[in-house]
This record gives C-alpha cells, sequence and structure tokens, in this order.
C-alpha cells in the first residue's frame, strides 16, 4: 500500500485542503497523512471573519517524532501554506522525507483568475518558487504560474505557444514535471497541459469546459493527480483521471451552486474515484 503526507490547512467548513484531501487520497487506496499547517473555522476565499490558528510550530516536532519512527512517505504533497515561515519549515521537511524514488509534489496555492487569495503577496510568490525549486511535480494554475515567473497574468488570450513556453520557463525553476491547470484554448474545452523536462515531453489533456466559478475545484484536481502519480499512473492516465473526476464534482454540484458556493459536491462522486483506480 502506498502513504502519501499531505501538508496543508485543515479549512474545518468549506470543502477545501484536508477536508478534501484526505478522503480523496484514500479513497485511491493510499493511506493518507496529514500535517495541518494552520486551522481555519472556514476557507478565506468568499467567508468572512473566519479564525485562523497557526501550527508553524509543530511542523518540526511532527517530523522529528515521524524520524524517530523511521515513517517514510512514497510522496509528500504540499498544498495552502499560509507563511515564509512555513514554506521555510516545508522545505526543511523535504529534505528529511525525500528519498531515491518518492515523489516531492507542491501545488503552490497563491490564487486564481489574475487574482491572489486573501494575504498573498509577491514576496510570498518569491519565496513558494523556492520550494517549487525541490519539488518533483508542481501544480499551478495559470496565475500562480505568472506569479511564481513574476510575470503578467495574460487571462484568456493564450495560444498553445505561450503555454508550452510557459511551461518550459516553470520548469526550469528547477521541477522535473510542471502540470499547468485551467488551460483553455476555446470556450468548449478546459483542462491542462503538462511538461517533463527530463523527455522533453508535453501533453494535454481537455474536457468540456463548464461556464462559473467552482471553488475548491484546484485542490481535488491536485489531490487526484497527486494520488494518481503515486499509484504509479503514467502521466496520459494520471491527468486524464485528475480532470475526468474533477468534471464530474462540477457536474455534480451544477444546480446547487447557491447552496454549495464554497467548495463542490466531490463526495457523491468517490465512487467513480475508486473505480477509475481498480481499471
Ligand atoms: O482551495 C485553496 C485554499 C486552501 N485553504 C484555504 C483557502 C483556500 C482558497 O481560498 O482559503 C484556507
Amino acid at each position: 500500500m502506498k502513504r502519501i503526507v499531505t501538508i496543508q490547512d485543515i479549512s474545518c467548513f468549506g470543502k477545501c485542503s484536508l477536508t478534501v484531501a484526505l478522503p480523496i487520497i484514500s479513497a485511491m487506496g493510499i493511506e493518507a497523512c496529514a500535517v495541518p499547517t494552520a486551522v481555519l473555522s472556514t476557507h478565506t476565499g468568499g467567508f468572512t471573519g473566519y479564525t485562523y490558528r497557526d501550527l508553524t510550530q509543530d511542523i518540526p516536532n511532527i517530523a522529528k517524532h515521524w524520524k524517530n519512527l523511521d515513517i517514510k512517505f512514497d510522496a509528500v504533497y504540499t498544498g495552502y501554506l499560509g507563511s515564509f515561515e512555513q514554506i521555510k519549515i516545508v522545505s526543511d521537511f523535504f529534505d528529511e522525507f525525500k528519498t531515491d524514488d518518492n515523489l516531492l509534489i507542491v501545488d503552490p496555492v497563491m490564487g486564481d483568475k489574475g487574482k491572489f487569495y486573501a494575504g498573498f503577496t509577491n514576496a510570498f510568490a518569491a519565496e513558494m518558487r523556492g520550494l517549487c525549486k525541490k519539488a518533483d511535480v508542481i501544480l499551478p494554475n495559470l496565475t500562480e504560474a505568472a506569479l511564481l515567473l513574476n510575470e503578467e497574468y495574460v487571462g484568456d488570450s493564450y495560444g498553445e505557444n505561450y503555454i508550452k513556453e510557459m511551461l518550459i520557463r516553470l520548469s526550469r525553476i528547477g521541477t522535473k514535471i510542471v502540470v499547468l491547470t485551467g488551460v483553455s484554448f476555446d470556450k468548449n474545452s478546459q483542462g491542462v497541459m503538462s511538461y517533463n523536462r527530463e523527455t522533453g515531453e508535453f501533453s494535454g489533456y481537455f474536457n468540456e469546459n463548464i461556464p462559473g466559478y467552482f471553488h475548491s475545484t484546484g485542490d481535488v484536481f491536485s489531490s487526484v493527480i497527486s494520488g494518481a502519480l503515486t499509484l504509479g499512473f503514467d502521466m496520459g492516465k494520471a491527468v486524464k483521471t485528475a480532470v475526468d473526476f474533477t468534471v464530474s464534482c462540477i457536474k455534480n454540484t451544477l444546480g446547487c451552486e447557491k447552496e454549495h458556493w464554497y467548495g463542490v459536491k466531490f463526495e457523491e462522486c468517490l465512487p467513480d474515484l475508486i473505480e477509475m483506480c481498480r481499471r
């Protein structure tokens, strides 16, 4: 059985970060371990008045205990991180838990649609770039890619060449595999493009573009692709599984957007994910 440790906050209400990653990783038949970086009453994307308890100081102690127990991970997957100091400590965690054959996966959660999430800055993006340098796989959306490269966000006006060149620039940060999410070359389809720096291979996978904004789809996608790569799926199958599952979750939320504006209804789709991982 494979084992992933995911490092991100727990937003107690709101269906994102750990409350999405843990059930998805478990459904994929992978042992899910967690390092909670902070406890929030809700996520920050649309709620006001949320509480925030920082757990940065606990992370080195958790790591030390696990080292004493000689626990090893097939993948370390990081999501939302809340401070410079947290990035530094997660970077130390990478150094401690990297092995010859495990995967360090970074979703550089910072923003979407050309805007930072609450509390993030350009200086944070520069620090996040340092963490991406150590990763085997990074999973930015187009906004996060621009922030990592210190470039202008292009909005919807780009073609395939622009994306390929952006993938190459991102890979120069030092990462072996870059998966760029939220790529759309026409209004009917949306998906991802990836680049493997070692083989020079690009690949793309697209599914229906469903109009609207669906919170937490980034965390759903990143959790599934992290699981799929950990299970040893090749990039094509990993990307297809993650995109198709994310689209199923969005479709399952259509018609309930008013009530479920804060996160997609991924739970009812988990049986499909279990099935996708059996094939
Ligand atoms: O979905 C990413 C995410 C994770 N954690 C927190 C967030 C967000 C996005 O807004 O606010 C706390």
